[in-house]
């Protein structure tokens, strides 16, 4: 029979290196092992066509103008939106390794506007929560340092860190929660487990929409 209760579509953001991944991952395990139906989406989603040339950007092995890519990456989440909602009312949660937020930061943070950034992904389901893993750039050298992707760079790191600051002002408490991603594995995963361990019942309140 069908859950009447919708799952809980949960997305984590964070900077490069703030875990998220790793977090992400611990999270998969401990719904496992609670028995929790669930699934965990990433975008880009670099399987499909579109991905692929959003991961030839992110190599560096194609070039593209600022705002054809970002329209790229929300076509991208488009994608999957019928199957994000349908996972959703058959009572999975639903957890996503970034999302609309990094759409828009990463690219305002090119000089894009936000209001321009936000227009694509205007109506996409509206996670419940988003849990941000925040870090300094600072912390993110002592942890190694950035990779080769054309993003991961100290500078960028810096002003994306900013916006995402600015986009969180603009949800409550319950939606948006900000996670020290500067502290221990254990202690980080057993925040994010707080924040959705509670939602793993399901929800009966209609799933929103961007940016309502
Ligand atoms: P990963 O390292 O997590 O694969 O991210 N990005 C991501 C954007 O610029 N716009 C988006 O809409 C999304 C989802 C963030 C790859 C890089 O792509 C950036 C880092």
């Amino acid at each position: 029979m069908e859950n009447p209760r919708r799952g809980a579509f949960i997305v984590v953001e964070g900077l490069d290196r703030s875990g998220k991944t790793t977090q992400v991952a611990t999270l998969k395990s401990r719904l496992e092992a609670e028995g929790i139906s669930a699934t965990i989406l990433k975008f880009p989603d670099r399987t499909t066509a579109i991905g692929q040339m959003i991961d030839s950007y992110l190599r560096s092995h194609s070039d593209l103008d600022d705002r054809a890519i970002h329209l790229l990456f929300s076509a991208n989440r488009w994608e999957l939106a019928t199957s994000i909602e349908r996972m959703l009312a058959a009572g999975t949660t639903v957890v996503c390794d970034r999302y609309a937020f990094s759409g828009v930061a990463f690219s305002s943070a090119k000089g894009l506007s936000l209001d321009w950034c936000r227009a694509p992904d205007e109506s996409l389901p509206a996670p419940d929560v988003t849990i941000f893993l925040d870090i300094t750039p600072e912390q993110a050298q002592s942890r190694g340092g950035y990779g080769e992707e054309r993003y991961e760079k100290q500078e960028v790191q810096r002003k994306v860190r900013a916006i995402f600051g600015e986009i969180s002002c603009e949800f409550n408490e319950e939606t948006w929660v900000t996670i020290d991603a500067g502290k221990e594995r254990e202690e980080v995963a057993s925040q994010v487990w707080k924040i959705v361990g509670p939602l793993t019942s399901g929800l009966s309140r209609p799933l929103k929409r961007l940016w309502h």
